[in-house]
């Protein structure tokens, strides 16, 4: 924005709304300017405090009037740049909004604020017997408006599936600053098109969500915590095969979470100081629940299935603070691995399980052929796997980027998909030609100029920056 268009979008937005909920000045505005992922970060013109949808209203009314772009923003723990206020403008903050206004154990729904902090819904919900499945990592730092820009998913994803699969209506307002209520609080409900289903997911480029009511489930009366110990990740992804889609012995389970570790990761653990058994090269996180009985029977058969496949141990957590602790383990991955070199990228491809095994024999491959360092690790019970390219020297950077494309050309290969659960944000943007045709990038254009017919809603997110949605 020019300075003077900044200057007014600053002094009409303290006007409607007053100075303490704007923020201005670079000390004030810095931290909101970028998230977890490679991208740069970029300074906002202004920083909006929201309270309440009011705020939201007036913010969006002033922003379209004056053609500004207006960057929603969570926690900040996203990992694809989708909240980076890459074209300047508002970064429009949601975490002042962080209310519980109804949890209904009878309808088994939630409805939230966006700035709600995930552990905190997760914990109000269990002390009601209900549950809220979607557990991203950063879960104890992430709000609930975020995962639903992103449509997180995390561990459970595997058994409960992603955040779409528990929003059933959404309070949002559009881009020109009108409220509206998409959805249902209903079981079923198929009035119109699904338009919550599409703002799930939509990385905050259709609308700016006030409000979301969320199914919940009953709470798991048990749960048990398994580590598998492997030689090697081919042999762990051999289970993962195995447990899944089943043997002669028997038919595919369905485990709550399956988390796969490769060499470099355990080893990134030891270093960390985290005990890891000597025999484990790789590990599997395996977790399974349900009431006491199917739990017992199901570890049984999980441990093993492991066994079967060549697991040099199967080892269960005798008590809640041995699972807390793998779980922190786990949840710290992305720290961990940003310590080991100056700079990493970390990606969230998918691949069909069935290719697993071949993925990592291609990854591996990848490295070699590019000598860049990379890692493995995720929801391998979904196909969902975090692999993370890391270097120091910023030469290296031109084969960094030639075996990431490699990588994305690999899992398309296999019809997979670029991302499960980060988003294509700034990060991957480039790279979406890949997996989708013009027809249906110029549909889904369509549909953005439909809902936000100026383009100032978060631009510069998930389409190539040429044209539309550029700055
Ligand atoms: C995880 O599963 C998160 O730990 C982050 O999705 C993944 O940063 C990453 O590589
Ligand atoms: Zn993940």
């Amino acid at each position: 924005m020019s300075a003077v268009d900044a200057d007014r979008l600053r002094s009409s937005l303290a006007r409607a709304l007053g100075d303490s909920k704007v923020l201005v000045g670079e000390d004030l505005v810095h931290g909101y300017a970028g998230d977890e992922s490679e991208q740069e970060p970029v300074l906002p013109d202004v920083v909006v405090l929201a309270s309440d949808r009011d705020d939201v209203v007036a913010t969006l009314r002033i922003a379209s009037e004056l053609g500004a772009p207006v960057t929603p923003r969570g926690a900040g723990t996203g990992k694809s740049g989708g909240c980076v206020p890459v074209c300047g403008g508002v970064a429009l903050a949601m975490v002042g909004m962080a209310q519980i206004k109804e949890i209904d154990p009878k309808e088994q729904l939630a409805v939230v604020e966006p700035g709600l902090v995930l552990a905190e819904l997760h914990a109000a919900v269990e002390a009601e017997g209900l549950f809220y499945p979607p557990d991203p990592n950063s879960l104890k730092m992430c709000v609930l408006g975020g995962n639903i820009a992103e449509n997180a998913g995390g561990p459970r994803a595997f058994k409960y599936g992603v955040t779409r699969d528990y929003v059933l209506g959404l309070e949002v307002v559009t881009a020109e600053g009108t409220p509206l209520f998409v959805g249902r609080r209903t079981k079923k409900g198929v009035t119109g098109y699904d338009v919550t289903a599409l703002l799930v997911g939509s990385e905050g480029t259709l609308a700016v969500t006030t409000a979301c009511t969320l199914r919940l489930v009953r709470k798991p009366d048990a749960v048990a915590t398994l580590l598998g110990l492997f030689a090697n990740i081919d042999t762990a992804m051999r289970a993962v095969a195995d447990i899944v889609g089943g043997t002669t012995k028997g038919r595919g389970l369905v485990p709550r979470c399956l988390e796969v570790m490769d060499e470099t990761c355990v080893a990134a653990l030891r270093d960390e100081g985290f005990g890891v058994d000597a025999r484990a090269g790789a590990l599997l996180i395996l977790e399974v629940d349900g009431d006491a009985i199917e739990v017992e029977r199901a570890m049984e058969e999980v441990g093993s299935r492991a066994i079967d496949a060549g697991a040099a141990d199967v080892l269960a957590a005798q008590d809640e603070a041995q699972r807390g602790r793998l779980w922190d383990a786990r949840r710290q991955f992305s720290l961990v691995t940003r310590k080991l070199a100056r700079s990493k990228i970390s990606e969230d491809v998918v691949v069909p399980r069935t290719m697993l095994a071949s993925f990592v024999g291609q990854v591996r491959a990848i490295s070699e052929r590019h000598q860049v360092r990379m890692l493995t690790y995720g929801h391998a019970g979904d196909g969902n796997m975090h692999v993370n390219l890391l270097w120091d020297d910023p030469a290296d950077e031109p084969r960094v980027e030639l075996a990431l494309l490699e990588l994305f050309h690999a899992v398309i290969a296999m019809r997979g998909t670029l991302t499960g659960e980060h988003g294509i944000g700034t990060s991957k943007a480039q790279y979406l030609a890949l997996e989708q045709s013009s027809e249906l990038i110029g549909l889904q254009r369509r549909i953005k100029d439909s809902f936000d017919p100026k383009g100032i809603l978060n631009p510069g997110k998930i389409f190539p920056r040429t044209g539309h949605g550029s700055c």
